[in-house]
């Protein structure tokens, strides 16, 4: 139980973190139920409640040298990566044929607490067989303790920017039609992504800002690609398990645990469980949403199907000015 003087002392930090929250910057974005998205720290949220757990990780949240941070920007293959390192780090010993599939039951996203949706996934609560920990938050948010002094471990995912506009499109659409909203026409939609102001937005700073990190501690900080993890994911997940210091013994490569893995943690797999047709994450939260939202096509350069060629265009010559001199290419499909 909390004493008086800590009582105290939270009190007169949430007060701080209220006036702090109430000076920041807001304007209509890509964002769920029409909210206005918040400025913090040079990134958009979706929400001032997002940002108050924000600053309240930032300053309580203490990583420890086991963790290992699952980092992404949404709509980039937070779901899958999400499964993929829940599924090795959870995996018991193989009996020969068979592995435990925790996803039956529950979405990959409710076996992972997320930082900053305190109240919701409770990371400070944390199940210490677990070892994962999943945020959006951008790299130079998190709490110091894991960006840079804990030494813990942190794997990252991106994607195509046109793709992630694309999910992120449909994502929100079918968002607001199930709470009979209406939502924001494609065209509105491609300008405020491309402006940066879409949720955890401007994009391309959130991926460059782990991309950087990585380069400068690879040790600790994995960047992946969706599109290279769908061309090869048994080489992925090995490369990912490996890293976190739960690679895969000679045992358990001839028992085929890598595809297993791969096989349920696929989209096709994934999707067609009942409890991501017909489930719930985050129930009675304002963050509640249907599983079925997170599994829609699962596919690299689904953007051919949905912008005209000056809009992708447009976006290629964002990405291209963003990137450009860090070494790091993220256009994919048709020019
Ligand atoms: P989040 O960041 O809001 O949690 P996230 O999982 O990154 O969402 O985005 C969903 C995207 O991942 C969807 O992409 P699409 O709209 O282009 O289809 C979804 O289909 C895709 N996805 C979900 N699960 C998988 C999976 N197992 N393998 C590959 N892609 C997946």
């Amino acid at each position: 139980m909390e004493s008086t003087m800590d009582s105290k002392r939270s009190q007169s930090s949430r007060g701080e973190e209220e006036e702090l929250i109430s000076t920041l910057h807001k304007r209509q974005g890509l964002n769920s139920f029409n909210l206005n998205l918040v400025k913090y720290q040079g990134f958009w949220y979706a929400d001032m409640s997002l940002v108050a757990t924000t600053i309240s990780a930032q300053r309580h949240f203490q990583a420890q040298r086991s963790d290992i941070f699952v980092c992404t920007a949404p709509k980039t293959g937070t779901t899958w990566l999400k499964a993929l390192a829940f599924a090795i780090v959870s995996r018991t010993a193989v009996d020969g044929d068979s592995t435990a599939d925790p996803f039956v039951s529950k979405s990959p996203h409710e076996c992972l607490p997320a930082l900053e949706y305190a109240e919701t996934f409770a990371p400070f609560h944390r199940d210490p067989r677990n070892p994962l920990i999943a945020t959006h938050v951008p790299f130079s948010s998190l709490p110091k303790s894991a960006s840079d002094s804990s030494g813990c471990k942190i794997v990252y995912i991106c994607r195509d920017p046109k793709d992630t506009f694309v999910s992120m499109y449909h994502f929100f659409a079918k968002l607001a039609a199930s709470r009979n909203m209406e939502p924001v026409p494609l065209n509105k939609a491609f300008e405020f992504f491309c402006e940066g102001a879409s949720s955890f937005g401007p994009y391309w700073d959130h991926v460059l800002g782990y991309w950087k990190a990585s380069l400068y501690q690879p040790d600790r900080i994995l960047f992946l690609k969706y599109e290279d993890m769908k061309e090869n994911t048994a080489f992925h997940v090995r490369k990912l398990a490996e890293f976190i210091g739960y690679g895969f013994t000679l045992e358990e490569e001839g028992n085929r645990v890598v595809e297993k893995i791969v096989r349920m943690c696929s989209f096709d797999h994934l999707s067609n469980l009942e409890v991501n047709k017909n489930g719930k994450i985050a129930e009675n939260t304002p963050w509640e949403m249907e599983n079925k939202l997170y599994f829609r096509k699962g596919t690299v350069n689904d953007w051919e199907n949905h912008l005209t060629p000056e809009m992708a265009a447009h976006m290629d010559l964002i990405t291209e000015k963003k990137l450009s001199g860090s070494g790091l290419n993220l256009i994919y499909g048709k020019k």
